[in-house]
């Protein structure tokens, strides 16, 4: 029997560096890069419809997409990639989309290591809006979404990151430093943990 997919979950907070990190990674290593959030954006811009409405209004207001819409995306894209082995960042982030990829893709892949950026508030704050400031055209690069995104970060996503302490698989990046030194802090472990 064909082995299961091997999924690596990326969490952090807004702007901690999980995009651009999972972009050097992927150079390294042969894994698929599926943003959640990316996914969500696509989804939103092709559909005038209330999936639409409904996803753009979680993003504005820093909530979580019900697990149903996100899986879904997932899954097709995981699918259409023909590729067995997948970075997922900004999955899950609460107990809903927790509880949503347990049913419908515990059986069907494996989740090998989970990875958490930390980086403080203040930096995750400077960091977005320098983006926002630069021309992101990201509806929620600005000071009210972030800081209810920030929140809701605290409040649903840190205790998935501990659930997977407690399952052994979760690995602490320090996110503060620059880019090539969080990456190659990320590289030891994938070449320890993954290959
Ligand atoms: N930058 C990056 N690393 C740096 C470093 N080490 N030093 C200096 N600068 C650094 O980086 C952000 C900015 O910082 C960039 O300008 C970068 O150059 C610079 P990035 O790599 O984009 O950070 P990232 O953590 O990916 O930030 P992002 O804003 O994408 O994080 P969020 O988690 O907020 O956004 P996401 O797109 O994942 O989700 C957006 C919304 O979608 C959520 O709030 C939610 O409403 C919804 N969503 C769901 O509902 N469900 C999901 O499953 C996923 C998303
Ligand atoms: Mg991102």
């Amino acid at each position: 029997m064909a082995a299961l997919p091997e999924v690596v979950f990326v969490l952090g907070g807004p702007g901690s560096g999980k995009g651009t990190q999972c972009s050097k990674i992927i150079k390294e290593f042969e894994f698929v890069h599926l943003s959640a959030g990316d996914l969500l954006r696509d989804e939103q811009a092709n559909k005038e419809s209330e999936v639409g409405q409904l996803i753009e209004y979680h993003i504005v207001n820093g909530t979580i997409v019900p697990v149903e819409i996100t899986c879904e995306l997932l899954h097709k894209a995981m699918k259409a990639s023909g590729k067995h082995k997948f970075l997922i960042d900004g999955f899950p982030r609460n107990e809903d989309n927790l509880s949503g990829w347990t049913k419908n893709m515990a059986d069907k892949t494996v989740v090998k290591l989970v990875l958490c950026m930390d980086c403080s508030d203040d930096i995750c704050i400077e960091r977005c809006m320098g983006r926002g400031a630069a021309g992101s055209g990201r509806s929620d690069d600005n000071l009210t979404s972030l800081k209810k995104r920030l929140v809701t970060f605290r409040s649903a996503t840190l205790p998935i990151v501990e659930h997977y302490d407690k399952l052994g698989l979760l690995r602490r990046i320090n996110a503060e430093r620059p880019a090539e030194q969080v990456v190659f802090a990320l590289l030891c472990y994938f070449g320890v943990m993954i290959v």
